[in-house]
Formats: structure tokens, C-alpha cells, sequence
């Protein structure tokens, strides 16, 4: 297998001359070379490519003229063989530097892709989906608040209430959505009370038409069993009183008068 010299006495034959096992011996390293060189060479180059395709391409050409350079310098003397290898060493070590950070990398986008949720909600008279009012993005990593942003138009300048509402029924556009959010059973409140539902996010400031929303929420979650994915996102015609108003409909719905635009909640 190696170009031993078959001289019929087995692997320990003494009756091989020095020039034979000379020779076997140059056959097995070269053989052993190649594997603990080229394999772990072709392994790492596999993994940094997933990364760093035209890097690793690079790197891999480098390897490949290293590794003939040194084999042309293996046939010659042992000093020949040298600038072989330290090219070959070279692009082999870049290639483990890029292998690691792919793997940081791979684990990296593993770990976010399980844990990081996106849901936007387009906002319209009547929840067909349209985008007639703007809408509004969710994007929570888990474990940490749900932060909400967006850009609302056609609305009168002030205050608007703004909610998660139970439901994405738009059988009856905006109306038969349900009522706030509520899976505790609590009374309605501002985003910051201890007392709130779960769908409080309070008023949204309309002024010249246009309204920016950058809201960071505790309780509205994108995961889990009181998720807001699928239900509908609200905004009413008034201001929300924030459950401040001293009557029944402050402690339900904070007073903020007529639904005008609405939307489901869909993770994207
Ligand atoms: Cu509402
Ligand atoms: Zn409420």
C-alpha cells in the first residue's frame, strides 16, 4: 500500500536494504502527511466557506500550491521542501481562523433565529389589511421588552388611544375585534401602571397629520401564551384617559371613544 518492498519475510523483515526501508519510510510520511494535513485543510475549509466563500476560495488555492510546492521540495532535499511549508502552514492557520469564526457565527445565528420575533400590523379602517393609516412593527428578542415603532398618517392631530385588541375578527371591521387585551383579568390602565391590560400601550400624539410610535412595552409579548401575535393592534378616535377618569368605561376601555384604524398582528 505504501510501496513497501515485498521481500516475502513480513513488515519486519531485516532483509530490507536501508535504500528500501529509505524509501518506505518517505512513502508512509508523505502518505500520513497528507492525512493529517489535507483532511482537517478540506474540513475547515468546508466550514469557513459557508462564511467566507471567496476568502476560504482563496485560502484553499494558497493550500493547494503549497502543498504541490512542498511535494516537488519533498522529492529534492529536506530545506527545499521548506517554503512549502510554511505556505502551506500559513493558509491552513487562516483557514482554522475563519472555520472558528464561522462557527461562532453559525452558533450565533442559531441562538437569534430561535429567539428573535418580528410582527408588524398594518393599519386600516377596517382591518382589511391595508396600509391606510401606516403601520406598526413589534420586534422582541425573548426575555426582553417588545419594542414598537412605526409611522401613522390620516389621522386629526392629538391624542389617540392605542391598544392591542383580543381579537383579529374583522367580520364587523374594527368593532369585533373584543376588548382590550385582558388574559389577567385586570382593570385598564397606563402602559407604566401595575394595574393594566396586557393590550394598554396608552395614546399615540397626532400632530400635523402624522404620528411617530417608538414604544418599548413590558407586558405585550410576540411568544409564549399571552402572545399578541394574531390578535389586532387598535387605534381609537379620542385619548385614552389611562383608567384615570373616574367611571366604569375608564376602568374598560379608557373613554378613548370610536375604533378608526385597526389590523392583525402577523409575525413576519
Ligand atoms: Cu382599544
Ligand atoms: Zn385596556
Amino acid at each position: 500500500m505504501f510501496g513497501v518492498p515485498d521481500t516475502g519475510n513480513g513488515w519486519f523483515s531485516q532483509k530490507l536494504s536501508y535504500q528500501e526501508w529509505f524509501n518506505f519510510s518517505i512513502a508512509r510520511r508523505q502518505y500520513l502527511n497528507t492525512l493529517e494535513v489535507v483532511t482537517p485543510a478540506i474540513a475547515w475549509l468546508l466550514i469557513a466557506g459557508l462564511y467566507y466563500p471567496w476568502t476560504s476560495f482563496v485560502f484553499g488555492c494558497m493550500f493547494l500550491v503549497a502543498r504541490t510546492l512542498y511535494s516537488i521540495g519533498y522529492m529534492k532535499t529536506p530545506k527545499a521542501r521548506i517554503p512549502g511549508q510554511i505556505l502551506s502552514m500559513t493558509s491552513i492557520c487562516c483557514l482554522l481562523i475563519f472555520a472558528i469564526i464561522s462557527i461562532f457565527k453559525m452558533v450565533d445565528d442559531m441562538s437569534s433565529a430561535a429567539t428573535f420575533h418580528t410582527a408588524v400590523c398594518q393599519l386600516s379602517a377596517d382591518g382589511s389589511g391595508a396600509t391606510n393609516f401606516g403601520s406598526i412593527k413589534f420586534e422582541q428578542v425573548e426575555g426582553e421588552y417588545v419594542q414598537i415603532s412605526g409611522e401613522i398618517e390620516g389621522l386629526v392631530d392629538g391624542l389617540h388611544g392605542f391598544h392591542v385588541h383580543t381579537s383579529s375578527d374583522f367580520s364587523n371591521g374594527c368593532a369585533s375585534t373584543g376588548g382590550h387585551y385582558n388574559p389577567f383579568g385586570l382593570n385598564h390602565g397606563a402602559p407604566d401602571a401595575a394595574e393594566r391590560h396586557v393590550g394598554d400601550l396608552g395614546n399615540v400624539q397626532v400632530s400635523g397629520g402624522k404620528a411617530t410610535v417608538a414604544k418599548v412595552d413590558s407586558q405585550v409579548q410576540l411568544y409564549g401564551e399571552t402572545s399578541v401575535v394574531g390578535r389586532a393592534c387598535l387605534l381609537h378616535a379620542g385619548q385614552d384617559d389611562l383608567g384615570q377618569g373616574g367611571d366604569a368605561g375608564s376602568l374598560s376601555t379608557g373613554n378613548a371613544g370610536s375604533r378608526v384604524a385597526c389590523g392583525k398582528i402577523t409575525l413576519i
